[in-house]
């Protein structure tokens, strides 16, 4: 059974205290692979590493820096099957969704920030003759990176890279519930020449590894992205430590989809909106709204669309739904659709675990689950579920649509199916999200801020706000006379 390690000042070493826990293969519901089950003793080993590798990386030229992040790059482009294989075992999801999403944009994200801290400059600001003003960035020091199943190392890199570039020294902990490409990034970090020290990836649980990576006093920021719960549970202990900190969280996100809509085209995306991941995107639109005269040719057209989306093997080519993460997640979805019946919905298709045969028989399979005839503001349509379960309901007019879509204590990403242009900016004015596709979902531009409100989300990543995250800002008053 393959050991995983930490990966702590340039190096892959074991757990100190030599515990482990047992990682799964979602298809077939077996551990495959042990991962450390590391506490505060392999934290602070990680933490010193960072604190010995700072000064160095903090002045060091960001043109190297920048070499550095993409021979990184270009070492996981080179092993994208090995990447792709191992996400797709790791989660559950399938190699084309691995391989089309998630270790591409993981490439992108480190060329993406290698790239934009070679042109990220402050400010000035001059008073005439008097002062000249200028604004001084420098890194913040030791940061913590902490991240979650669904996207494993997208948004792993996500963190990482704009953290790194800006030249900060980073503690790390992906969810212990796929740690496998994390392990296989960190020997491309190795591979690639990175400092020892800079990047230190410590696996293990939230409550004692994660827990402590937010608790350390010498960890000065938080990059924290999964559930909202766990979100406010680490508000909660960095911010009486003054720490900075951006929270990605859940979301509820609605698709609304108006009569003159380019019908084909939304349907198309729409399943993709649903369903991708098997639904497990905290983008994903999950309450989808209907203007009533397409009501009906809408349910037909999309049940009739999803019936056909069938759970299978996550590492077959043709395969479209994967394997869910893991199985309190199963469970946690099956007792949502349950819910949903209890509060009088119907469901139109899906609705139960898919059971595979052969050595997939005991895998975590559930089937893409549509159902109507719930109330907006029933707790189905108010709770994340975040598995492959959308529910749709019709609506009259603009403001009754509104009202629904922001009624959930989420304000994560919406999108909106009109070809009238005044309605769209005028819904996308209103609507209580951090993101509003337009026509599109996930069409992703990553020179734009990134994050939610209300329970979705504090701060923006993405672009220049990660880097302005990722750093200090100081004011520098000249005067002149
Ligand atoms: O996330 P958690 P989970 C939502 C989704 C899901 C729910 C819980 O609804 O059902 O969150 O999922 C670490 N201190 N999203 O349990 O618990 C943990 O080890 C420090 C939406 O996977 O939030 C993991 O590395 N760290 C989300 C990471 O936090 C802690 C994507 C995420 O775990 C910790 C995933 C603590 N006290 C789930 N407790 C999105 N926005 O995309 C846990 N962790």
């Amino acid at each position: 059974m393959e050991k995983l390690e930490n990966y702590i000042n340039g190096k892959l070493i074991a757990p100190l205290k030599g515990k482990y826990i047992d990682n799964y293969h979602p298809a077939t519901g077996k551990v495959y692979s042990l991962i450390p089950d590391s506490d505060a003793a392999d934290v602070q080993l990680a933490v010193d590493a960072a604190k010995a590798a700072f000064p160095a990386w903090s002045v060091t030229p960001t043109e190297k820096r920048s070499k550095i992040m993409m021979k990184i790059a270009s070492i996981i482009e080179r092993d994208m099957k090995m990447f792709v294989e191992a996400e797709s075992k790791d989660n559950g999801k399938s190699v084309h969704t691995a391989g089309m999403v998630d270790i591409p944009r993981a490439v992108s994200n480190m060329e993406f920030f290698a790239t934009a801290i070679m042109h990220y400059a402050a400010e000035s600001h001059i008073m005439e003759d008097t002062a000249i003003n200028y604004t001084m960035r420098s890194p913040i020091g030791v940061v913590g990176c902490i991240s979650p199943w669904n996207l494993p190392l997208y948004l792993f890199t996500w963190k990482i890279a704009p953290a790194i570039a800006a030249g900060n020294c980073v503690v790390a902990k992906p969810s212990e519930v796929t740690p496998m490409t994390a392990y296989l990034f960190s020997k491309a970090c190795i591979e690639a020449g990175l400092p020892a020290g800079v990047l230190n990836i410590v696996h293990g649980l939230g409550g004692s590894c994660g827990q402590a990576i937010v608790e350390h006093p010498e960890v000065k920021a938080i990059s924290f992205t999964g559930g909202t719960k766990t979100g406010a549970a680490i508000a909660a202990t960095a911010a009486p430590m003054f720490k900075k900190l951006s929270l990605e969280l859940g979301g509820k996100n609605p698709n609304i989809i108006f009569a003159d809509c380019d019908f084909e085209n939304m349907l198309k995306t729409t399943v993709q909106s649903s369903f991708a991941n098997q639904g497990e995107i905290c983008l994903c639109g999950s309450r989808i709204f209907v203007e009533r005269p397409i009501y009906e040719k809408f349910k037909a057209a999309f049940v009739e669309r999803v019936s056909q989306l069938k759970p299978g093997n996550p590492a077959d080519e043709k395969t479209r739904m994967g394997a869910i993460v893991s199985k309190p997640h199963m469970e946690k979805i099956l007792s949502y659709i349950e819910l949903a019946q209890q509060e009088g919905g119907k469901v139109l298709c899906g609705g139960k675990r898919a059971v595979l045969d052969g050595d997939l028989k005991d895998g975590w399979f559930i089937e893409p689950t549509i159902i109507e005839g719930l109330a907006y503001n029933c707790r189905t349509n108010m709770e994340e579920i975040f598995g492959p379960v959308v529910t749709i309901m019709p609506f009259d007019t603009e403001e009754e649509v509104l009202t629904m879509a922001n009624s959930t204590m989420y304000g994560l990403a919406a999108s909106v199916w009109t070809e009238n242009l005044t309605r769209a900016h005028r819904m996308a004015g209103k609507i209580q999200s951090g993101i509003i596709w337009i026509n599109c979902w996930l069409l992703r531009d990553l020179r734009t801020p990134f994050g939610g409100m209300k329970s979705s989300g504090v701060g923006r990543e993405g672009g220049f706000e990660a880097l302005r995250f990722f750093t200090e800002p100081k004011n520098v008053c000249v005067k002149l006379k």
